[in-house]
């Protein structure tokens, strides 16, 4: 009877800390720095090619990559990874064209993790499905 009950209890115990991990790890996730907002916005559909595409963060990071692709191509954009944290980046673009276009971008946020991201956007064209190469 005794033994029983010890190991009723210890099994409690065994699912109480699983629970407290389970939260601790989703504290951590979501006191990562992602993109608030961006310029042109996620999913645009814009008449005419922008100069510069904005990035704003939750929080001060450094971003590390920055590729813009037009229909599967990587496109010379002359990024540069800057050590400098900051919560937005405004890049200058190559001329775009036409075209459906997808930004990817890496930043390693305040709490020393990299974090990818990534939206799309079109010129004279819808913005490319969500999804599409990622
Ligand atoms: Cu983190």
């Amino acid at each position: 009877m005794m033994t029983f009950r010890l190991r009723n209890i210890t099994l409690s115990l065994a699912r109480a800390l699983l629970l407290l991990g389970f939260f601790a790890v989703s504290g951590v996730a979501s006191a990562h720095n992602v993109l608030k907002t961006s310029l042109p916005a996620d999913g645009a559909s814009l008449a005419a090619a922008p100069e510069t595409v904005m990035l704003e963060f939750n929080g001060s990071v450094r971003l590390v990559k920055f590729e813009i692709e037009r229909d599967g191509d990587v496109l010379e954009v002359g990024f540069k990874p800057d050590l400098n944290a900051a919560k937005s980046f405004t890049l200058p673009t190559p001329d775009l064209g036409n075209g459906a276009f997808s930004v990817t971008f890496s930043v390693i946020g305040e709490d020393g993790h990299t974090v990818a991201g990534h939206f799309v956007f079109g010129v004279g064209a819808a913005a490319p499905a969500a999804s599409a190469g990622h």
